[in-house]
């Protein structure tokens, strides 16, 4: 699996696309929700505007404005309640998102840890949720050439991510 772990802000990153943790007004919040649209600019707000909000769970494109990344997808992660569904919906975060970029012809795109600020969804289990589904898209697209940053804002994600990953 092409998958590459950093440690960083998301909001600096080259990718063609980074994926937003957003809330479903698709409004901005706090978190890297509030980070990248201060990042990206007014502009971008206008733009989510327009696309009149987004189920838990699914995902939605804009244009990056004044980001390097071409285009941010913006995706709704669960609040954690420790449900079946938290796993569900996080893992559809994931899928949704990669189907939005294999639409759009992006080739590399980077993720933040979803739903594991505000949210309240333990790391671990996040983590395993993120590499099993995208683990699963990338098997069912072997043909789609794409890479896949999994960004951590903090030590302890970003050993998680490097433990899953090197067991792959
Ligand atoms: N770059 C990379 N990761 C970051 C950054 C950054 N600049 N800033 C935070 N993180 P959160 P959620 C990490 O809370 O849990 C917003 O208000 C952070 O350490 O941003 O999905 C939305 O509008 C954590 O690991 O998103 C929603 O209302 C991860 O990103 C709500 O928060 C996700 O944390 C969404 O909550």
């Amino acid at each position: 699996m092409n998958i590459k772990v950093i440690k960083g802000d998301i909001t600096r990153l080259e990718a063609d696309a980074i994926v937003n943790a957003a809330n479903s007004s698709l409004l901005g919040g706090g978190g890297v929700d509030g980070a990248i649209h201060r990042a990206a600019g007014k502009e971008l707000l206008a733009e989510c505007r327009l696309l009149g909000g987004c189920k838990t769970g699914e995902a939605r494109i804009t244009k990056g404005y004044n980001l390097k990344a071409k285009y941010i997808i913006h995706t709704v992660g669960p609040v954690y309640h420790d449900r079946e569904d938290d796993e569900i919906l996080l893992s559809n975060c994931y899928k949704n998102s990669m189907d939005l970029a294999l639409e759009n012809n992006i080739h590399s795109i980077a993720f933040p840890a979803i739903s594991t600020g505000i949210y309240g969804y333990p790391k671990e289990k996040a983590a395993k949720v993120a590499v099993s589904a995208l683990n699963d898209w990338t098997s069912e697209h072997s043909d789609y050439d794409i890479e896949i940053i999994l960004v951590s804002f903090d030590d302890t994600t970003y050993k998680l991510y490097n433990t899953l990953i090197s067991k792959e």
